[in-house]
């Protein structure tokens, strides 16, 4: 570990080309660490077609999900928070009863977690450690699904579907508008927005259609499962 002495005796040996970092050395950004930029889709912008079109997702990440982080951008500059990730931007909105800062950066990490959900040739049964806990928790996938798909079913209008790791299992839950477990530390394995802006280009009223399709042919139960593997890995 270098401390600002050694840094400074190394600095000295480049001369003037470290003369820039010894000034900033010690200066704060505003937002140290805070990465407010659009993470790339994790597959073409046409790849979940047919049962996403290419015009859902782009309109959903190019001018929805696009929004609610450059929304984050303009508000976090009002917060007094060190938050790092966008789950501490919001926790710290939320504590602060900062209302519009955490629906945006909520919204902008649901979505994020809402990409990496699926992928093209998704869906079906998952294996592994995630198949045994569907099998402890609903006793099949069957009534798995139809647990999921009666959480979307409950979940009177915008909103998100969601399966957390809890304990040593799994747990379902459905939330209002950018409400997120997310932001309460859970770790999450399967976002599934179901605001109507996600499927009604598609499928206009039909939210159950959409929500079949994503579970059928789009969830990437891969990501649930390196979501699930790190809170295995994590040290006790
Ligand atoms: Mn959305």
């Amino acid at each position: 570990m270098m401390n600002r002495r050694t840094f400074l005796s190394t600095s000295a040996k480049f001369g003037g080309l470290l003369l820039l970092q010894t000034v900033g050395f010690g200066c704060q950004p505003e937002k140290p660490g805070l990465s407010l930029t659009l993470t790339p889709l994790p597959y073409p912008v046409d790849a979940l077609a047919p049962f996403l079109s290419e015009d859902t997702v782009r309109t959903h990440y190019e001018k929805h999900h696009a929004a609610y982080l450059e929304r984050t951008r303009q508000l976090i500059g009002r917060s007094r928070s060190g938050a790092k990730t966008l789950a501490e931007v919001a926790a710290a909105a939320r504590a602060d009863g900062d209302d519009a800062l955490f629906n945006n950066a909520a919204q902008a990490l649901n979505h994020e977690l809402y990409w990496q959900s699926m992928k093209p040739g998704g869906g079906g049964e998952p294996t592994g450690e995630l198949h045994k806990r569907i099998q402890n928790g609903w006793g099949g996938y069957r009534p798995f699904r139809e647990a999921l798909l009666a959480a979307a079913r409950e979940q009177f209008g915008s909103g998100w579907v969601w399966l957390v790791a809890k304990g040593g299992g799994l747990e379902i839950l459905h939330t209002d508008n950018a409400e997120t477990p997310a932001v309460e530390g859970a770790v999450v394995l399967t976002a599934l927005d179901v605001w109507e802006h996600a499927y009604y280009l598609d499928y206009r009223n039909r939210r159950m259609d959409y929500v079949e399709a994503f579970l059928d042919h789009l969830v990437n139960w891969d990501f649930a499962l390196r979501q699930l593997q790190s809170t295995v890995d994590e040290p006790s």
